[in-house]
């Protein structure tokens, strides 16, 4: 197997929550590596989180992945590009699918040409909700399928040298207030009972997101062109087992929550079987205590209070009207 030994890389997205843990895991497990970081900084996107990755290993160019002619310079002068850009969450689908068709399919178009021209290794991060049980009824899920598809159809049409990893749901530190544990985290450390949707059964298979990180390293690496990859941490768990396990590290009981209305087309439960990536390029997760990551990831929105507290509010009043 010949590696790809990458030198300048292109991370679409690195401002938010997984791009920028991506960032930081390559500024300290590959030194000789330089990131260009792409992002519009969206209301999910915040410049702080690339804040610690030493001057010269990283530049942050603020900008969309729709702008042809931007991505085209970057593509350029880079030899890779992961694209983690993205609207990410389902919830705020629901209510404006707009964002979504523009960013995760004409932004991904966008990328795949400039990739075509200058012959640049792509690497596309996707979910594993793209292979969910019930019908594309929901536009985050559609609009990342219809994005695979693009991915697929550029490698074996135009040869671009592209992979695909599909990951479960991640979770640590830097995640938007909007997402499930940091939003149970920081209602309890602002004095608001957690929210939970329908009846708490729907099963999600969590992985730390360094976890994550060091997964599409090995697939950016070793990765066969053309290739999907899935990536897990075999860590499936019910959403009132997490919020319990929550609220009994903060010191709360087991009933301290609130159920609230369903999210519509709710899907039942997400489950990753990450064989292919063990077993051909010998990846193994690090993070595979929960309970540890947990209280990790907790310690680190006690500590950095400043970091969300100015979209919390905004999420919440959001969330409220949804009556969520
Ligand atoms: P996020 O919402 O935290 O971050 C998305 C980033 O993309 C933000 O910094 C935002 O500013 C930027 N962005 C959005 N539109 C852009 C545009 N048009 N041009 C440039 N930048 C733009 O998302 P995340 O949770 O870090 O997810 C990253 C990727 O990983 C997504 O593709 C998502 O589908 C995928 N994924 C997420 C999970 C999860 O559990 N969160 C699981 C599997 C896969
Ligand atoms: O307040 C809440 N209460 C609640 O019960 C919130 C915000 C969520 N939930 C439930 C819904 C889900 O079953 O928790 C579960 C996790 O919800 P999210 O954090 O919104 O994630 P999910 O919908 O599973 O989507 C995630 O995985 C697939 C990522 O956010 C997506 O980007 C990824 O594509």
């Amino acid at each position: 197997m010949t590696e790809f030994n990458p030198s300048n890389i292109i991370v679409t997205g690195g401002a938010g929550f997984i791009g920028s843990n991506f960032a930081h895991w390559v500024a300290d497990n590959k030194p000789g590596v330089h990131v260009t970081v792409l992002d519009a900084l969206t209301y999910a996107g915040n410049r702080e989180n690339l804040d610690g990755i030493p001057e010269g290993r990283m530049t942050f160019v603020h900008g969309d992945i729709c702008d042809a002619d931007l991505v085209d310079r970057l593509f350029s002068e880079a030899d890779a590009c992961v694209h983690f850009a993205a609207e990410s969450h389902n919830d705020n689908s629901i209510a404006d699918p707009a964002p979504f068709v523009r960013t995760n399919v004409e932004g991904t178009f966008t990328l795949l040409e400039a990739a075509r021209r200058h012959g640049t290794r792509f690497h596309h991060i996707s979910t594993d909700e793209v292979y969910g049980d019930l019908a594309l009824d929901d536009p985050a899920r559609f609009t990342k399928a219809a994005s695979d598809l693009l991915v697929r159809a550029w490698h074996r049409t135009y040869g671009v040298a592209a992979t695909i990893s599909n990951c479960s749901n991640n979770y640590g530190p830097r995640q938007h207030v909007e997402k499930f544990i940091p939003r149970q985290i920081t209602n309890v450390l602002s004095g608001i009972r957690p929210k939970l949707y329908g009846d708490g059964l729907n099963v999600r298979d969590w992985i730390h997101t360094e976890d994550h990180s060091s997964a599409v390293w090995a697939i950016l690496e070793r990765g066969r062109i053309g290739e999907t990859y899935l990536i897990g941490a075999d860590g499936e768990r019910n959403n009132i087992d997490v919020l319990r396990a929550i609220l009994e590290e903060m010191g709360q009981g087991p009933d301290d929550f609130d159920w609230v209305r369903d999210r519509p087309g709710h899907d039942r439960r997400y489950a990753i079987d990450s064989t292919k990536l063990r077993r051909e390029l010998g990846w193994r997760p690090a993070r595979t205590d929960f309970a540890e990551g947990l209280r990790d990831t907790i310690a680190w929105y006690r500590d950095n209070p400043g970091w969300w507290q100015g979209a919390k509010e905004a999420t919440e009043a959001k969330y409220a009207a949804q009556g969520q």
